[in-house]
């Protein structure tokens, strides 16, 4: 692929692209549609008025927002004006926005109406008095900005003049330890995710119609639903709501997506449910799973009801998007596939020399998208980018023939409906708990494939076990950390199993015997 120029604006670069698609819809919510000639003078509309709201190159804005048009609108207008959004999981607790906050120093926080409350609170427990502006009716308090009238302000004449390596955008990426990671990107970034993978792995093309389940927060929806489609001119179908399977179901039979994202915990439910519709409903010509490794009988039995396959790949927020992917037509299911021509894939041993097939080891990963940095956190940095690889933190084994096969994570965390738990978190809110006396959080593989999260609890004396105190439990959890991460399974023991030194035998945990 060509390499962008060496004065990168990715918004602008998208807005050209598409100057001559102007009637046509690039965007359809549960509101409405918006054409692509829409879409540009609202992005230049939002970034004139960021300039005019104060905000100045390279400062950030923390976006916590549900999927609808005005997220592409801000996230391609903060880009336009040179300013740097940091988008966040809108699932997370006034706690982690705080720290998010702060860390970041964003000026300016952009929200939806539903979310308002929580990051009011959040704002508040920071102390400082940091605008809140806000996207669809909610009731607005004193000081906060309504973002309506901000997309109809005069445009932007010009982007900011930014470098291909200048920062463009921030994810924040969980670790096994500690608070989550800033993840800077850059213009470039953006651009080779769509040049390497997109348009050579998944053909994406203008005639598509895009749905990902995957939430543009995620490394993997930022592409799916807004780089990949806009690389193209392609339509994409954005959802508020969570990914259920009938939200899911309504979607693909209303809108007759060709290319479908989703996450295996959401393929295994799909199958399972009464309400899958017949292939003739839907229109699917390709699909797309990462987050967790896809199990090979979930890959079989969707392409048997659908027609479509599922290319099973494996991306990274550090990486932006796929660097390793199975390829239409040639789908080893039970694989993650194989390298993303323009991207080097390297096995390693404990001491980072290389391993020969067969064996397992942790994967390195070398290629253009990959981020600067993690913001304000030079150890973690300087363990994860080296030089040219990046530490992936995921162990594989790679086939005679070249595919990859997943085998696990390199640290301590869980990856659980494609997304991390840090069993660490789990426990410290479990042990807040007044029953509980020590807990311990592993990772089980069920039958199925999949990863669930089990707990295991010694109570404090004068509390018993029973299923009132399960549920109890679960609640607790969710009501303080992000809803993926309660514990599915609870088992009461009288006692952890430990080393000597008392420290907590957690693989007995995992497989008893
Ligand atoms: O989980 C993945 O495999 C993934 C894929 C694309 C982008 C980001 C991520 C974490």
């Amino acid at each position: 692929a060509k390499a962008p120029p060496e004065q990168f604006n990715f918004a602008a670069h998208l807005l050209t692209l598409n100057q001559a698609r102007g009637a046509k819809v690039a965007y359809i919510d549960d509101l409405g549609a918006l054409t692509y000639a829409e879409l540009e003078r609202r992005v230049r509309a939002f970034a004139a008025s960021l300039l005019r709201l104060g905000l100045h190159r390279e400062e950030r804005i923390l976006v916590a927002m549900l999927d609808t048009v005005d997220l592409p609108v801000v996230f391609l207008g903060a880009l336009h004006a040179g300013v740097v959004p940091v988008l966040v999981n809108t699932l997370l607790g006034a706690d982690d926005y705080a720290y998010m906050f702060t860390h970041s120093s964003a000026k300016l926080v952009v929200t939806s109406g539903p979310l308002v409350d929580k990051l009011r609170a959040a704002i508040t427990a920071t102390g400082a008095p940091l605008p809140l502006l806000v996207s669809q009716p909610a009731p607005l308090a004193p000081g906060d900005l309504d973002l309506t009238p901000l997309l109809h302000e005069p445009p932007a004449e010009a982007p900011a003049d930014t470098h291909v390596d200048d920062i463009a955008f921030w994810l924040y990426s969980s670790g096994s330890t500690g608070r989550p990671k800033g993840t800077v990107h850059t213009h470039g970034n953006l651009y080779w995710t769509a040049e390497l993978y997109a348009k050579p792995i998944l053909g994406i093309r203008e005639t598509d119609v895009v749905f990902s389940a995957a939430k543009l927060f995620f490394a993997y929806g930022l592409g799916n639903a807004l780089t990949f489609p806009l690389s193209v001119g392609a339509t994409t179908v954005l959802m508020a709501e969570r990914p259920t399977c009938d939200a899911v179901f309504a979607r693909l039979t209303r809108h007759r997506p060709t290319l479908f994202c989703g996450v295996p915990t959401l393929f295994l439910a799909m199958l399972a449910s009464p309400a899958l519709p017949p292939r003739a409903d839907v229109a699917l010509r390709v699909c797309t799973s990462a987050g967790e490794a896809l199990p090979q009988q979930v890959g079989e039995q969707f392409t048997a009801h659908f027609g479509a396959e599922i290319l099973d790949g494996l991306g990274s927020t550090e990486m932006l998007h796929i660097f390793l992917s199975n390829r239409p037509g040639e789908v080893v299911y039970g694989t993650t596939g194989t390298p993303v021509p323009g991207y080097e894939v390297s096995l390693r041993d404990e001491a980072g020399a290389p391993i020969p097939d067969g064996e397992i080891g942790d994967l390195y990963v070398k290629g253009p998208s990959a981020a600067l940095l993690y913001w304000r956190n030079r150890d973690r940095t300087r363990a994860t980018f080296l030089g040219d690889w990046v530490k992936t933190g995921d162990k594989y084994q790679r086939l005679p023939s070249g595919h990859y096969v997943y085998a696990g994570r390199s640290d301590d965390m869980l990856k659980v409906s494609g997304q991390y738990v840090a069993p660490v978190e789990v426990e410290l809110v479990l042990q807040q708990h007044e029953c509980v006396l020590e807990a311990a959080v592993v990772g089980k593989l069920e039958s199925n494939g999949l990863m669930k999260t089990c707990a295991f609890i010694v109570l404090r004396e004068g509390h018993a076990p029973g299923d009132h105190l399960v549920v109890a439990l679960q609640a607790f959890v969710k009501g303080r950390l992000a809803p993926h991460k309660y514990p599915r399974e609870i088992v009461f023991l009288a006692e952890l199993p430990k080393t000597a030194t008392g420290k907590i035998q957690r693989f007995r945990l995992r497989d008893p015997h």
